[in-house]
C-alpha cells in the first residue's frame, strides 16, 4: 500500500461500568499508543480516538450494585478512567463518551440509513422475559453455564471464563439476573442485520485480501465465525437505557440500539468531537479511501470489529478498517484476570502504588508501559508476574539502558569538561563505524517492525542497541585511557570519540524509545538539555543531533531499582483481595436424585491408588460412523496423545468441546468399540437431569498433570 494521507486509530471503547485493569491496557491501549506516538514523530497526519462505552447492560447492573443510577455510574467512572490513562501516558486525542448527544445522534442517522436502504430486517422472536420484573432480558440480564466451557457464570451475550460470545438462548440452565428466577419466552420484534448477505464479501476481504497482513489468530477467528456460518443479528434491545430508535421507525417504541451496534460508532462521533473543537473536518477520516483505519483490540472484541463493524460501514458507504491487530490475553501471577474474583491490578492501584510523585513518579509509568510490552500477548495468551516487573526493571531498564545513559553522561562529565566532545575522524576505528552503524540498523528495524505491528520484537531492538553501547564503552575503555594521557596525550583523541557517539547514541535512543516510554523520552532530552523537537523520527540515524562543545546536565538516573519488597506487598496485596467464590447468580445445583447419591461398597486407599488420572486436553473430536452415542476423541496427554472412543454424542458437538480439558483414566485396559481401539476413559458426572458434565481443573494447567 503506498503511504496513507492520514490514519485514524482507534482503541476500545472500555465500558464506563468500573475501573479498568492492566490487561485491558496491554491489550488494546499500550500498542495503539506506541503506534500513533510513532506516527506522531513521523509526523503523519494522524487523530487516536477513543472514549467510554456507556450503554449495554453492564452499566444498569453496576448501578444496581452500587444502590445507584446508571447516569450516576457513567458519571463517576468515565473521568477516572480517562485520568488512568492520561497518567500512564495514552495520548488520545479525544476520549469521548456515548452517552453524548452528538453520539446518539450519529448512531441513530447510521441506523436509520441502513434501515431506510432496507440493508436491516426484522423479526418476530421469542425472547427470555421476567415476570416478576416485568422486563425482557438482554445480554448480561441472564446468566447461566457457558456451554462451551461449563463455567455457571456465563452472562447472555459472552461467558467471561472462555470469552465465547453467546446469545441467551445457549445458557445452559439460564436464571434472570433481577430475580435470581428462570426466564419464561415471550414474543417480542427486533430489528437484525443479515450477515449471511455478506459472507461472500467478508470471505474476499479477509480471508484472500487479508489472510497474510492480518495476525493469524484474528484470521483464524474471523474465518471459524463464517465457516460456522453467519446468522442475521439483532441490532436492537427491549432496554430503556442506550440510543432510542428514531422516532418514526415502526415498532421502535421502548427499544434501544443494542451496545454493540451503537459502541463502534462511537469511534466516528468521537471523530466528530475531534474535528469540532479542532476546527478540522471529520468526513475525510471515515470516507476516504486514502485514509489508514486501524483497530487495536482485545481478542473478545474481534468478530464485531472484523465482521458486524465492518459490514455496517460498507453498507453505511464508510472506509474498512486496514488492518485490526488485536491481542490475546494477558493472565496474572498465574491465573486468569477476573474482575467477578477481583484476580487484576487496576489501573489505578499501580498508579497510586508507583506513579505518584512520592512513590516514583511518571517514570514508573514508564516501567509498566516496558514490561507490558516486553510480554505484550501478541501471538498468544502471556503472563504478568510481579517477579517478571521486578526482573525487567532491575536488570533491563536499570542495568542496560540507564546504566549506558548514566555513565555515557558521568564520563562526558569526567573526561570531557561537561561538554559534547569533537569526533576525530582521522582517529577513529571500526568498533566506532560498528556502533554509528548500529543506530543507523536499528532504525531501520524498529521502523519495520512498528508497521507490522511488531512492538514486542521492536522494543527489544531498541533496548539492544543501549546494550551494544555498553558493550562498546566496554571495549573502548576511556577511563583506562584517561590514566594514561600524561604519556600519551592523543589519547584524548579516542575519549572524545568514544564519548562523542556514546551522546549520539543517548540522544538516538530518546527517539527510538519515545514511542514507548515517553516519560523516559522527555527526560533524556531534558538531559541533554535539547528541545522535544529532536524526537522527530527522522532524526534517527543522525549523528549530529548534539553540537560539539555543548554543555549538558549533570546525568540524574532514569530508572530506580525496585526492591524485593515491593514485589512481596503486591503479590500478597494481590492475594488478600481475591475472592474465592462461586459467581454470584450461578444456578443452584440441582438436587441429587437418590440413585446419584446410592454409594458402592468400602475399598481400601490401595484399590484407589491403582487407577492413574490424568488431564488432558480434546485436541480432536468426530462422530463415529453407525454409532448415535460414540464420539472418537484425540486426547493430548502431554507425554502421548491417545485415541479415546467415549459414549456422549448425545450430549456434545465434536466441535464445542475441541479444546476442552478432561480427566482422564489413562491405565485402563484398551478396549475395541465399533473397530476403533480406545485407549482410556474420560471422567464424567451426571446431574439430576441425566446431563454429563466434564470433570476438570478451575483453570487450565499442563496436560499429563495427575489427579488424586
Ligand atoms: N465496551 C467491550 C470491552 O470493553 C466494549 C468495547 C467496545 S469497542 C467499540 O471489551
Ligand atoms: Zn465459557
Amino acid at each position: 500500500m503506498k503511504q496513507p494521507k492520514r490514519y485514524l486509530i482507534t482503541a476500545a471503547l472500555p465500558y464506563a461500568n468500573g475501573l479498568k485493569h492492566i490487561g485491558h491496557l496491554a491489550g488494546a491501549y499500550l500498542p495503539a499508543d506506541i503506534y500513533v506516538r510513532y506516527l506522531r514523530a513521523q509526523k503523519r497526519d494522524v487523530v487516536f480516538v477513543c472514549g467510554s462505552d456507556e450503554h449495554g447492560t453492564a452499566i444498569p447492573i453496576q448501578a444496581t450494585k452500587e444502590g445507584t443510577t446508571a447516569q450516576a455510574i457513567i458519571d463517576k467512572y468515565h473521568p477516572i478512567i480517562a485520568q488512568n490513562f492520561n497518567d500512564l501516558g495514552i495520548s488520545f486525542d479525544i476520549y469521548h463518551r456515548t452517552s453524548a448527544p452528538l453520539h446518539h445522534e450519529t448512531a441513530r442517522e447510521f441506523f436509520q440509513t441502513l434501515n431506510n436502504k432496507g440493508d436491516l430486517i426484522t423479526k418476530e422472536s421469542e425472547q427470555y422475559y421476567d415476570e416478576q420484573a416485568g422486563s425482557f432480558l438482554a445480554d448480561r440480564y441472564i446468566k447461566g453455564t457457558c456451554p462451551n466451557c461449563s463455567y455457571p457464570g456465563a452472562y447472555g451475550d459472552q461467558c467471561e471464563n472462555c470469552g465465547k460470545s453467546l446469545s441467551p438462548d445457549e445458557l445452559i440452565n439460564p436464571v434472570s439476573t433481577l430475580s435470581g428466577n428462570p426466564p419464561v419466552k415471550k414474543i417480542t420484534k427486533h430489528w437484525y442485520l443479515p450477515l449471511d448477505r455478506h459472507e461472500a464479501f467478508l470471505r474476499k476481504w479477509i480471508l484472500e485480501e487479508h489472510a497474510e497482513d492480518w495476525r493469524p489468530t484474528v484470521v483464524g477467528q474471523c474465518k471459524s465465525w463464517i465457516d460456522g456460518g453467519l446468522l442475521p443479528r439483532a441490532v436492537t434491545r427491549d432496554l430503556d437505557w442506550g440510543v432510542t430508535l428514531p422516532d418514526d421507525v415502526d415498532g421502535g417504541k421502548g427499544k434501544v440500539l443494542y451496545v454493540w451496534f451503537d459502541a463502534p460508532i462511537g469511534y466516528i462521533s468521537a471523530t466528530k468531537q475531534w474535528a469540532l473543537d479542532n476546527g478540522k473536518d471529520w468526513k475525510p477520516y471515515w470516507e476516504n479511501k486514502d485514509t489508514k483505519l486501524v483497530h487495536f483490540i482485545g481478542k473478545d472484541n474481534i468478530v464485531f470489529h472484523c465482521i458486524i463493524f465492518p459490514v455496517m460501514l460498507q453498507l453505511h458507504g464508510n472506509i474498512l478498517p486496514e488492518n485490526v491487530p488485536a491481542n490475546e490475553f494477558m493472565n496474572l501471577e498465574g491465573d486468569k484476570m477476573s474482575t467477578s474474583r477481583n484476580w487484576k491490578l487496576e489501573m489505578e492501584d499501580y498508579i497510586n502504588d508507583f506513579v505518584k510523585p512520592e512513590n516514583g513518579g511518571s517514570q514508573m509509568a514508564d516501567v509498566l508501559r516496558y514490561y507490558l510490552t516486553l510480554i505484550a500477548p501478541e501471538s498468544k495468551d502471556s503472563e504478568f508476574t510481579w517477579k517478571g516487573f521486578q526482573d525487567a526493571n532491575n536488570s533491563e531498564l536499570v542495568s542496560i539502558f540507564g546504566n549506558f545513559v548514566n555513565r555515557a553522561l558521568v564520563l562526558m562529565h569526567k573526561l570531557c569538561k561537561g561538554k559534547v566532545p569533537p569526533l576525530h575522524t582521522a582517529a577513529m576505528n571500526e568498533l566506532d563505524q560498528e556502533a554509528i552503524d548500529n543506530i543507523k540498523a536499528t532504525k531501520e528495524k524498529v521502523e519495520k517492525l512498528l508497521e507490522e505491528y511488531k512492538f514486542r520484537d521492536a522494543l527489544f531492538e531498541v533496548i539492544n542497541l543501549a546494550r551494544i553501547g555498553n558493550q562498546y564503552m566496554q571495549k573502548k575503555e576511556p577511563w583506562i585511557i584517561a590514566k594514561t594521557l600524561d604519556t600519551n596525550p592523543e589519547g584524548q583523541q579516542l575519549i572524545d570519540n568514544c564519548l562523542h557517539i556514546c551522546l549520539q547514541l543517548t540522544a538516538n535512543l530518546a527517539i527510538l524509545i519515545n514511542p514507548f516510554l515517553p516519560f523516559t523520552a522527555g527526560k533524556i532530552c531534558y538531559l541533554l538539555k535539547v528541545v522535544e523537537k529532536i524526537l522527530d523520527w527522522e532524526n534517527a540515524g543522525s549523528m549530529k543531533l548534539l553540537s560539539v562543545g555543548y554543555t549538558l546536565r549533570a546525568p540524574e538516573l532514569l530508572f530506580r531499582k525496585i526492591e524485593d519488597e515491593e514485589i512481596a506487598r503486591q503479590v500478597e496485596k494481590l492475594k488478600a483481595a481475591a475472592i474465592h467464590k462461586e459467581p454470584v447468580a450461578a444456578p443452584a445445583a440441582p438436587v441429587a436424585t437418590p440413585e446419584a447419591i446410592a454409594v458402592k461398597p468400602e475399598i481400601v486407599f490401595d484399590d484407589f491408588a491403582k487407577i492413574d488420572l490424568k488431564v488432558g486436553t480434546i485436541v480432536a473430536a468426530e462422530k463415529v460412523e453407525k454409532a448415535d452415542k460414540l464420539l472418537k476423541l484425540q486426547v493430548d496427554l502431554g507425554f502421548e496423545t491417545r485415541t479415546i472412543v467415549s459414549g456422549i454424542a448425545l450430549h456434545f458437538k465434536p466441535e464445542e468441546i475441541v479444546g476442552k480439558q478432561v480427566t482422564v483414566v489413562v491405565n485402563l485396559a484398551p478396549r475395541k468399540m465399533r473397530g476403533i481401539e480406545s485407549n482410556g476413559m474420560i471422567l464424567m458426572a451426571e446431574d439430576a437431569a441425566g446431563k454429563l458434565h466434564f470433570i476438570h481443573p478451575e483453570t487450565a494447567i499442563n496436560n499429563g498433570s495427575g489427579v488424586s
